[in-house]
């Protein structure tokens, strides 16, 4: 019999059975009659089990329940023996309890009616916050208003704090930025022979935030600028780390449902998260491991790509949802599982999302190790500040910023990291619920900052913040193939969030 096979046996008994005992009562014959005859017994016992631990099924060795068969039993097949080694030893992360603090989730929160005073709304609460953050700089300390600018009678050096509202080209190869405050909008222009300060200026997307040092022209009507500031993060932030030595492993985009899900590899990785494959070194990260994160699109869903169906080898999005909770069901039980959405996912598209509707994945809810949040996600683990976020984003970075690409998930990640803001772009692939609060702002500088979606790995470094793109369990799909995209499936980063280390485990 096949693991998922016994597995679902159980569940349809509403019982989870714990990856060892599985192990041990694979080691029996005739599984199948076992199988029915544990359950019974678990529904006989007193205090129905939830999950059949190899201490159940030793007690029920103990107490010759298993042993002796009943006659009806003993008539259908021949005694199934069980036969149970000792448990394992403890895993490291056995040995503490998990410290996880959920912050600034929408989920039933969301207040948004989508209208245009929304946006209005939602637009100020973006510009006043990363005006802050910009403002914290010492060399925008005296930024002016707009309005004061323009009425100032002087001719000489100012610095403003504003929303782009547009980026245009002249036709002499000035860059012209549509810089836009609470008081009013001024042009910036980028000179053609200030070459660092055009290079800068190709990483500017509408609708951001920026700080720029220039002087003002004759008729205060424009500003030559100098520099330009990105609300970026400090260079003396200093990265939080775990007191206890333990890790972090980070998923996402696991598809399962799709036929391009690699459902073997997968399995690989459960086998390696208890203990059962790998290296001893490998082995000894797994026996650390406190925290799964799985950053979004755990499943397929239905009509999310254009002719998905074709590629669909479960099309019912519950049974998906089910089929994905069976997988989970084989982590070790002292792992704490995060779950936001993506775009593959039953809930609201506009971001941020609300966490995945309980309508349509009951099973992952009835978990109590399961945490089901919204998109984005900011998490404390043991002292160290993780912000996940599905990533669709990227889509918007890859078409708006030249040199940006899905090979290079880091790269575009380290771009909106610096602007201080997971979606910058509105209007183009991204939907924006107009919230009025700002969830997709980064106030605070994460240690570890988290996407997913574009299916590539990528793992960097920057100035204290550890960016992390968690690839894929899929292979590529169709459409895949005619946007370019090249996967990087089967491979997990795991975080040691006590050295701030990341290692890559490959599953292929
Ligand atoms: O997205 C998987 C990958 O496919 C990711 O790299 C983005 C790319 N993708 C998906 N949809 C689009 C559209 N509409 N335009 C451009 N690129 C896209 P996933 O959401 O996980 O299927
Ligand atoms: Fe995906
Ligand atoms: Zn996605």
């Amino acid at each position: 019999m096949e693991d998922l096979e016994i597995l679902s046996k159980f569940l349809k008994s509403n019982i989870n059975i714990h990856p060892l005992a599985l192990q041990e009562l694979k080691k029996n014959e005739n599984v199948n009659a076992l199988v029915d005859r544990i359950i019974s017994e678990a529904q006989k016992t007193e205090k129905k089990p939830e999950v059949i631990t190899p201490d159940f099924l030793e007690f029920l060795q103990l107490h010759k329940s298993i042993a002796e068969p009943t006659q009806q039993a003993s008539a259908a097949a021949s005694a199934p023996q069980i036969v149970v080694e000792r448990p394992r030893k403890r895993f490291l992360a056995e040995e503490y309890e998990a410290e996880i603090k959920l912050k600034k989730d929408i989920t039933k929160k969301s207040f948004s009616n989508g209208n245009i005073e929304g946006f209005v709304e939602y637009f100020n609460d973006r510009y006043e916050r990363l005006a802050k953050i910009l403002r914290s700089r010492d060399r925008l300390r005296d930024a002016a208003t707009i309005e004061w600018i323009r009425n100032a009678s002087f001719r000489g050096n100012v610095q403003i704090i504003g929303m782009v509202s547009e980026v245009r080209k002249s036709q002499k190869g000035h860059v012209i930025l549509e810089i836009e405050d609470p008081t009013g909008v001024i042009p910036v222009l980028i000179l053609n022979s200030n070459r660092e300060l055009l290079g800068i200026s190709r990483e500017i997307v509408k609708d951001e935030v920026i700080g720029i040092e220039g002087n003002l022209g004759k008729s205060s009507d424009i500003v030559i600028a100098n520099e330009i500031f990105f609300p970026d993060v400090p260079n003396d932030k200093e990265q939080n780390k775990s007191e206890a030595p333990l890790a972090l492993a980070i998923i996402s985009d696991t598809h399962v449902g799709s036929t391009k899900f690699l459902e073997g590899e997968f399995l690989k990785f459960l086998k390696w998260l208890n203990g059962e494959i790998g290296s001893a070194k490998q082995v000894q990260l797994a026996e650390r491991v406190k925290y799964l994160i799985v950053g979004g699109d755990p499943v397929d869903g239905v009509g999310i790509y254009p002719e998905q169906e074709g590629e669909l080898l479960i099309k019912d999005i519950h049974a998906q949802y089910e089929k994905f909770a069976e997988f989970l069901s084989m982590v070790p039980r002292h792992i704490e599982i995060i779950i936001l959405p993506g775009n593959h996912d039953a809930t609201r598209q506009a971001e941020p999302q609300p966490a995945i509707s309980e309508e349509f994945a009951g099973r992952l809810y009835s978990d109590a190790r399961v945490h089901m949040v919204g998109n984005p996600c900011w998490a404390t683990l043991h002292g160290v500040d993780v912000l996940s976020y599905h990533g669709r984003s990227l889509d918007d970075v890859v078409s708006n910023i030249p040199g940006m690409s899905y090979s290079q998930p880091d790269k575009a990640m380290l771009t909106l990291l610096k602007k201080r803001h997971l979606t910058p772009i509105y209007g183009d692939k991204v939907l924006l619920a107009p919230e009025v609060y700002d969830y997709m702002l980064i106030d605070e500088v994460p240690d570890i900052f988290h996407f997913g979606h574009v299916h590539t790995v990528g793992v960097t470094n920057y100035r204290g913040v550890t960016l992390i793109n968690s690839g894929t369990f899929q292979q590529q799909t169709s459409f895949q193939r005619k946007l370019n995209v090249v996967p990087t499936p089967a491979i997990v980063p795991v975080v040691d969030l006590q050295k701030q280390t990341t290692t890559k485990m490959i599953f292929r």
